[in-house]
């Protein structure tokens, strides 16, 4: 019997899927209007659907917040302006990742550190990689301002937490492995 229940354990341990590297988008962040602030994001889409967001992004002074966003398209031509609102299928108010209703593009703050970068990694369970609401082709784009995660008291809040110009944006896209 002990050594039935052995073997079952191992099959179970050997399955392919729980070594599988996942889904990963990348993007590459800059001002079109040639400002300092620039940087990477990484997103990897782990199997239980929840995706990981890493990043640098320079120039942001020490320990202030900037508006952080995933907005509706994937579209540069007009510099960050054309990226569109934050990407919201579902028609929610602007809130913070913490909140149960947002838009899907609501990732919050960014908070500058030590020489000026910010430096982040957090798990998201709302945005996906895949799937009819991936944000694959769309855009992440950077605020010259705080996000007040919709607390702010007036209308623009529960559009875009009154964060302001936008300072860098890129496309996110598939990430070579
Ligand atoms: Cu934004
Ligand atoms: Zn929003």
């Amino acid at each position: 019997m002990g050594g039935v229940t052995q073997k079952m354990t191992d099959t179970v341990k050997s399955v392919p899927i729980l070594s599988s590297p996942g889904i990963q988008a990348v993007v590459v962040l800059r001002d079109p209007n040639n400002g300092q602030v620039c940087g990477q994001v990484d997103f990897l889409q782990a199997d239980d659907g929840i995706v990981t967001v890493s990043g640098e992004i320079k120039n942001i002074p020490d320990k202030q917040k900037r508006g952080f966003h995933i907005h509706e398209f994937g579209d540069t031509t007009n510099g960050c302006t054309s990226a569109g609102a934050h990407y919201n299928p579902d028609n929610n108010d602007h809130a913070g990742p913490q909140d149960v209703l947002r838009h899907i593009g609501d990732l919050g703050n960014i908070v500058g550190g030590s020489g000026n970068v910010a430096k982040f990694n957090f798990k998201d369970s709302v945005i996906k990689l895949t799937g009819p609401h991936s944000i694959v082709g769309r855009s992440v784009v950077v605020h010259e301002k705080e996000d007040d995660l919709g607390q702010g008291g007036n209308a623009e809040s529960k559009k875009t937490g009154n964060a302001g110009g936008r300072m860098a944006c890129g496309v996110i896209g598939i990430k070579k492995n």
